[in-house]
Order: structure tokens, then sequence, then C-alpha cells
């Protein structure tokens, strides 16, 4: 391993090669705390060509890589296994903005850009980049292509998939595939942009990615409203698409446990209504400078859907600073359950057809499991996509700990029977590789290590992530 090492060292020079403990220490646990790994070495290119250098000393060495970016993702797939044999490579060093271009609605950049930066980069040039994480502040454009993020604006955009147009990859064996073609149409064969959206790191290094824009909306109408049932969520959900149309841009929804642990766990958070329901709804309208339909189109909203008592309440941003607060109560729930303890995560999409009976079914079957178990529900209803994570009952974490193998079952099993999907957007990563392949049919399954033996035929990147 030294001649791994040396040559490693010689790719992107001596500060970049991280070996003691203390210095990959942030490389190696991932945000939940529930992975923690060891690695041989921690690497950081600064280029395309330093990143394939690194492949193809690692390839030559038949070493293990696992690419990593901001190491925000859910699952466990940007940080090595307990082996003490994978090499780290992270993008973070590759930060460069490579170019805007505001009239075909493109920008280019590399993969270790953050989502942040990159949503300023496109508003200087009058654009909107939309995927919103909040996660984003940290989180990388490679990271987020890796898992085909999602977030609060699917509902009007897309998924990442959806985003992007071209990118640049280091393959396996270290040769560089440039795809960075920002061309709307372009129908020359398989689609192998598409085909490294959501590998999880599995098939090759992103390093650079040609990314859509769109035109800015900086006109904002928002809302916090109470509402008694996931059926009035999804009632208010049917009207607001109706009275607001391509404006809706955010449809969230929250329950009571999980407003509850944000109010107990961060600083400044209050409840804007008061008087408690079981749950909330965040609502956004986004526009251009020059729409002004927005207000009147939020309270149409709300006011049909009072009548009809799918509302009970709501608090409506008159100000910046009110925007932000409603946001941060949706915002704050991960970083809140995160405090108050163990927390089982299950990011699961259902018809949005089936999302109230689902809801009110699972419940009394975790309950048998573990009683006194907290769901604590909320994600983005607008796309059918809970995450319903579960806490312990108070000062309990050891029990949800050791009834999490059946607590997921049963989870899995009631979404795999809605047709549903058991990760709507964090990957499978090391958590869920395996139940990722028992919810697919043997075909898809067979499909999918065809993909991968055909691309990394050696098995050398990020092992143990996505197929078990
Ligand atoms: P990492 O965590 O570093 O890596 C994630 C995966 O991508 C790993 O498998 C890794 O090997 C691979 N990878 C990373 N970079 C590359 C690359 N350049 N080339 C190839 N593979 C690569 N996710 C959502 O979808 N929606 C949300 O709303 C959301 N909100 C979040 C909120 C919080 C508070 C947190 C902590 C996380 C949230 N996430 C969300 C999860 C996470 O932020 C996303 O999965 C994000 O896309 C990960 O980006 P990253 O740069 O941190 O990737
Ligand atoms: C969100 O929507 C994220 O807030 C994070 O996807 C969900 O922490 C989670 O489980
Ligand atoms: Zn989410």
């Amino acid at each position: 391993m030294t001649d791994l090492l040396d040559h490693l060292r010689a790719a992107v020079g001596d500060t970049h090669v991280l070996t003691s403990p203390d210095d990959v220490a942030a490389y190696v646990v991932d945000w939940t705390g529930v992975h923690a790994g060891r690695a041989l070495a921690v690497v950081r290119p600064g280029s395309t060509e330093e990143v394939a250098a690194v492949v193809a000393a690692c390839h030559e060495a038949e070493v293990a890589i696992v690419p990593q970016g901001g190491n925000t993702g859910l699952v466990g797939g940007g940080v090595p296994d307990a082996s003490g044999s994978q090499v780290v490579l992270s993008l973070g060093r590759m930060r460069t903005v490579r170019s805007v271009d505001a009239v075909t609605g493109t920008i280019t950049v590399d993969a270790g850009v953050v989502l942040a930066d990159l949503h300023v980069a496109a508003e200087e040039a009058g654009r909107l980049f939309p995927m919103s994480l909040g996660s984003e502040g940290s989180c990388t454009i490679g990271g987020n292509l890796a898992t085909n993020a999602g977030g609060t604006a699917v509902l009007r955009y897309g998924m990442t998939r959806e985003l992007v147009l071209g990118l640049e990859v280091v393959l396996p064996d270290g040769r560089v595939w440039d795809g960075l073609r920002g061309l709307r149409k372009d129908n020359t064969g398989y689609d192998l942009t598409q085909l490294f959206v959501g590998s999880e790191g599995t098939l090759g290094v992103i390093t650079g990615a040609v990314l859509r824009l769109f035109p800015a909306t900086p006109r904002h109408a928002t809302a916090w409203v109470a509402v008694p049932s996931v059926d009035a969520a999804v009632a208010l959900l049917g009207v607001a698409r109706d009275r607001a149309g391509v404006h809706l841009s955010t449809f969230e929804i929250a329950n009571r446990q999980a407003l509850d642990l944000v109010l107990t766990h961060l600083p400044g958070a209050s409840d804007p209504i008061g008087e408690p329901s079981d749950w909330y709804v965040l609502v956004e309208l986004a526009g251009a400078a020059t729409e002004d339909g927005l207000d009147g189109a939020l309270e149409a909203t709300l006011g049909d859907t009072v009548d009809a008592g799918h509302v009970l309440d709501a608090a409506i941003a008159s100000t910046p600073a009110q925007r932000s607060a409603l946001w941060a109560l949706r915002e704050g729930i991960s970083e809140a359950q995160k405090v108050e303890g163990a927390t089982l995560k299950h990011d699961v999409t259902l018809p949005i057809a089936d999302l109230a009976r689902w809801t009110s079914e699972i419940e009394p079957v975790l309950d048998t499991i573990l009683p006194g178990v907290r769901p604590v529900t909320y994600g983005h209803v607008g796309d059918g996509n809970l995450h319903y994570n579960l806490s312990a009952p108070v000062g309990r974490d050891a029990e949800l700990l050791a009834a999490a193998p059946d607590l997921s079952r049963a989870i899995y099993d009631s979404v795999a029977a809605a047709n549903g999907s058991i990760s709507a957007e964090h990957g499978l990563g090391r958590t869920k590789a395996a139940a990722g392949a028992s919810y697919k049919s043997a075909v898809e399954v067979d499909l999918m290590r065809a993909v991968k033996k055909a691309l990394d035929p050696d098995g050398l990147m990020n092992p143990g992530v996505l197929l078990p």
C-alpha cells in the first residue's frame, strides 16, 4: 500500500492525501452518525485530471474508492466500510463554476460546487437553479446528481435528473468521459448521463455537470396551514393546483410530533398558529418580479378549503423574515429529531391518493411492535413522498434500535403492497442496499448487476453501496 500512497501523493500533492485519524475523522462518519467506517486514505484532488490519476492508481492497485461530496447523505453511501481498505475520494476542492449561459439557460460546474453557491451563481446571472434541500449549505452538486436528490422544489421542477443536461465522469479505470453537452435535444443513442444520475458513486466519479437554469422567481406567497388530516392536506393540494397552476412550487406536510420537536429543540422557533392541530402544510407560490396575482391565488385557495373544512387555520407570511420563520419550521425537522435521540428513517413514496389510508393503517401496526413509538411524519406530500421517521418512546432509544428490523420491515412491506417505493429521494446507500434488492424483481436486479458489471467489472467503485 505504500506504493499506492506514493502514487496518490504524486497525483494530488502530499497535503491532499490524508491518513492520520484526526485528519480523516470528518470523512469517515456520516451525518446521521449511524455509519462510521475507516479509510486507507482520504484523497482530495483539485481537477478532473487529478481525479483521473487517483482513480487510475486505485484501479492499478485494486483498491476500492468511495466518492464523497458534502457528506450529507442519509443512507451511509458516502463513507467507507469498517475494513480500512478503501480510499475516500473527496470532491471538496473542485468548486469552480466553469461557465454560465443565461440565454440558453445552462450552467456548467465542477462536481464539488456546494448547492448554495450554485444558487448564488444562477442568481447573479438573473436565473434560478431550483433544487432546494435543507442540506444545501454543505451538499455538493456531484452528490445531488449521484443520489438524484429531491427536495422541496420537485413538485414544480422535478428531481435532479430533470435538471441535468450533460456530465463529465471519470470511469472506474481512470478514463474520462466528456459528456458535457448542454443540448435539450440529443437522440444519438443510450442516455449515459441519466445512467450515472442516481448511481450513488457505484459506476464512476462525476467531476462536472451542465445543468438547466430557469427564470428567476423572486416573488413569493407563503403560508403555514393547520389541517385536520392527511386527507384534508391532499384536498388542499388539489385546490392549490387549480388556483395557482404553475406557480405552486412547494407543498410540504408535517405532523404535530414533528412541529413539537422543532419547537423543543430549535432556538427561536415558535408556533405561528397557537391552537394545536394534528397536521400542518407549508404551501408556497412563486413567480416573476412582475407577477402580482400570487397573494390572491393563495387567499382564494385557503378560502375555498376553509369553507370545505379542509383548513382549520393559517399563518400567511407578510415579510421575508416571516417567510424564513415558516420555512425554518419545516427545514428544522431533521436536525430537531436528531437532537431528540435515535431516529429510524424511512423515506417512502406512495400514490398520493393512498397516503391518508396508509398513514392511518401503519400506525397501529407499529404500536404493537413497539408500544408508544413516535412517528415523526413529514415531507414532500405533493410528490407522494413522506419521511416516516420513528423516534423512540421518550428515553427508550435502545428499544427502538432493538425493534428496528421489525418496524422497518412492517413499513416497507406495506409500502410495497401499495405499489410505493422504499426510497423516494435519499437512495439506497449502505442502509438500504439489501432491502432495495429484496423489493425488486429478479429481472430488475439482474439488469442492474449487468450495468454495474459492464462499467465496473472489478467492483472497485463504492462496493456494498446500492447493490448488496
Ligand atoms: P455525499 O453525502 O457526500 O454522497 C452521497 C452519495 O453520492 C454517496 O453514495 C457518494 O459516494 C456519492 N457521491 C458524492 N459525490 C459524488 C461524485 N462526485 N461522483 C459520484 N458519486 C458521488 N436529500 C434529498 O433528496 N432531499 C432533501 O430534501 C434532503 N434534505 C436533507 C436535509 C438534511 C438536513 C440533510 C442532512 C440531508 C438531506 N438530504 C436530502 C440528503 C443529502 O443532502 C442528499 O442526498 C445530497 O444529494 C447529498 O449530497 P452530498 O454532496 O452531501 O453527497
Ligand atoms: C427533508 O425532506 C430531507 O427534510 C431529510 O429529505 C429527511 O432527515 C430526513 O429523514
Ligand atoms: Zn426530503
